[in-house]
């Protein structure tokens, strides 16, 4: 029998395969993504990983006791990614203050924040498992693929590396464990909430590629 966290896969098929296609990730790889277009994604993306620590921590209040010490530790990990931002944006010259979120980073943080206050414990896993899935998938595509060395090689090992690998497994492990003994309702906004982050994630590459920004 198919595990959950595998059903949410198979019905974001269509999806993902967009997401790993996506020529922000093949322009990463083959090392000609122009610099800005880099830049413009860390720009956002590190107010994306700030903002994913109130997420996170809201997702915490609503924890079983047992899983508490593993959000702490979700949360320590996000800080040192910040600091990882700070570190390679003051090497490549990139300005991380005021910062404005575009319009598909603002929407994906509301969206987050909606399902953390108002949603259950289980929706907020979903959620978390579906951003870093993508992210896990995304940089491997690129890791599996590059010839060379990337001035950006930093962010491609983030999220390649054996400890964030070993935590995508758990959170794996853990959704099906939770989604166990759910009553079909619920589980329908379960799979609803993985889609739609899924597509937001597409959405994160897409906005980078185009320097997406607000009129005025
Ligand atoms: C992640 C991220 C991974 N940094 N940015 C987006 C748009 N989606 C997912 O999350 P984390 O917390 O950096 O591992």
């Amino acid at each position: 029998m198919q595990k959950f966290h595998q059903q949410l896969l198979a019905q974001s098929e269509a999806i993902w395969k967009k997401i790993l296609n996506h020529r922000f990730l093949k322009l990463t790889t083959d090392g000609s993504i122009p610099d800005d277009t880099f830049k413009a994604w860390m720009r956002q993306d590190y107010i994306f990983v700030r903002e994913a620590i109130p997420f996170v921590a809201l997702l915490l209040a609503k924890a079983p006791i047992q899983l508490r010490s593993n959000f702490i530790d979700i949360i320590s990990g996000l800080n040192t990614e910040l600091k990882m931002f700070r570190k390679n944006a003051e090497a490549h010259g990139v300005n991380l203050e005021h910062v404005i979120p575009s319009p598909t980073c603002h929407a994906y943080i509301q969206f987050l924040m909606n399902i953390a206050y108002n949603g259950s414990f289980e929706e907020g896993f979903t959620a978390l498992y579906a951003g870093e899935k993508v992210y896990f998938d995304s940089w491997m595509e690129v890791k599996r693929n590059q010839k060379n060395q990337s001035p950006w090689q930093e962010f491609i090992n983030n999220w390649t590396s054996e400890g964030f690998s070993g935590y995508v497994d758990w959170l794996a492990v853990t959704l099906d464990e939770l989604a166990q003994g759910k009553p079909e309702r619920d589980l329908k906004k379960m799979e609803e909430i993985f889609l739609l982050i899924a597509r937001y994630e597409y959405l994160f590459w897409e906005m980078a590629a185009t320097a997406e920004a607000w009129p005025v």
